[in-house]
């Protein structure tokens, strides 16, 4: 029974992190975020940025108009995902891996995201817990009783957008044959999608990754209660610190697709932890005001959607 993200469990089937690698296809000058408005792991990246104080260039990759899939953005990034960051023409690839070199590049400067030799083992547990959460199943996947929201699929479309993603893929690798870059890393990409779609719509799947993400909340809320949250600090330390930037994510995507009620009471102490998080203007600029599905999505994919129909779409 498959409980995490494809990403985490098998790297076999994704291609390992990049670090500063030099990329020809890569834009040469200056700090740039490919990213999706709604996604979660761009939302962490964009609020590092942000609590970092770092300016850089937005490159919205439309998931909705599967921009992932575009050659120029697999070139850059063979996982086909958001986000990616290129400084000055290298690229780095991954979440965890795009926070942390951001930590280290950024940080002393700002003063921020510096832990101390003690509270790093515990900031990285709680970064990779967060990183552990199904999220994609739980944002696509039909949970019982539980109505999604706009622009999410119903019900009855569980696992579809999956599938949909399965056939492009079959019939982008059928056009790059000759590619071998390319047609490598659209295999990968089907057969994890392939993987995470089983995971959605499998029998007893959904509510067993509903399960495994309450227990992984109530050890949240013991964290909170016995560590440094109930000093006035935050989840792994005094300072804020990357585990609250995964964490930030997780709780507001959480509330947002209508899990709340099923993972933790209304008034407890991640609900106050949520609070915290929510207000920091980090998070304001780098999450919440990236959120606006109308303005952010579905123009800009409507937008892409009619210049493509006309010929007159740009490659990323
Ligand atoms: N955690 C991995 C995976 C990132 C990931 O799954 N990104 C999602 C958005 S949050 C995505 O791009 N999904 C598009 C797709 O899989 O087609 C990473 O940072 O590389």
């Amino acid at each position: 029974m498959r409980l995490k993200p494809v990403y985490v469990t098998d790297p076999n089937l994704v291609d390992a992190p990049l670090t500063d690698m030099p990329n020809q296809w890569a834009p040469a000058k200056g700090i740039h975020l490919y990213h999706f408005p709604l996604s979660l792991d761009s939302q962490k990246v964009r609020q590092g940025l942000e609590e970092l104080g770092v300016q850089w260039q937005s490159h919205p990759i439309l998931l909705s108009a599967h921009q992932q899939f575009s050659p120029s953005y697999v070139r850059i990034n063979s996982r086909c995902v958001v986000p990616t960051l290129v400084i000055d023409g290298k690229v780095t690839t991954d979440t965890i891996n795009i926070l942390d070199l951001l930590a280290v590049r950024f940080g002393a400067a700002n003063q921020c995201f510096e832990t101390s030799e003690e509270e790093r083992k515990l900031v990285n547990d709680w970064v990779d817990k967060a990183a552990g959460l199904f999220i994609e199943a739980l944002t696509y996947g039909h949970v019982e009783g539980v109505k999604k929201p706009f622009p999410l699929g119903n019900a009855s479309e569980s696992g579809r957008s999956h599938q949909d993603k399965v056939d492009l893929l079959s019939g982008l690798i059928e056009t790059y044959k000759n590619d071998p870059t390319l047609k490598t890393a659209y295999e990968k990409k089907r057969a994890v999608i392939e993987a995470t779609k089983e995971a959605m719509v499998a029998p007893g799947q959904m509510s067993a990754i509903v399960d495994a993400t309450r227990v992984e909340l109530e050890d949240l809320a013991h964290q909170l209660a016995s560590g440094q949250f109930a000093d006035g600090g935050w989840l792994a330390s005094d300072a804020f610190s990357l585990a609250d930037v995964q964490w930030g994510a997780v709780l507001y995507r959480l509330q947002w697709v209508g899990l709340q009620p099923l993972l933790w009471e209304e008034d407890s102490i991640i609900s106050a932890y949520a609070e915290k998080l929510f207000a920091k203007a980090s998070f304001q600029t780098g999450v919440v005001e990236w959120s606006r599905v109308g303005r952010k999505v579905v123009l800009p994919t409507i937008r892409y959607k009619l210049l493509e129909a006309f010929g007159l779409a740009r490659d990323i």
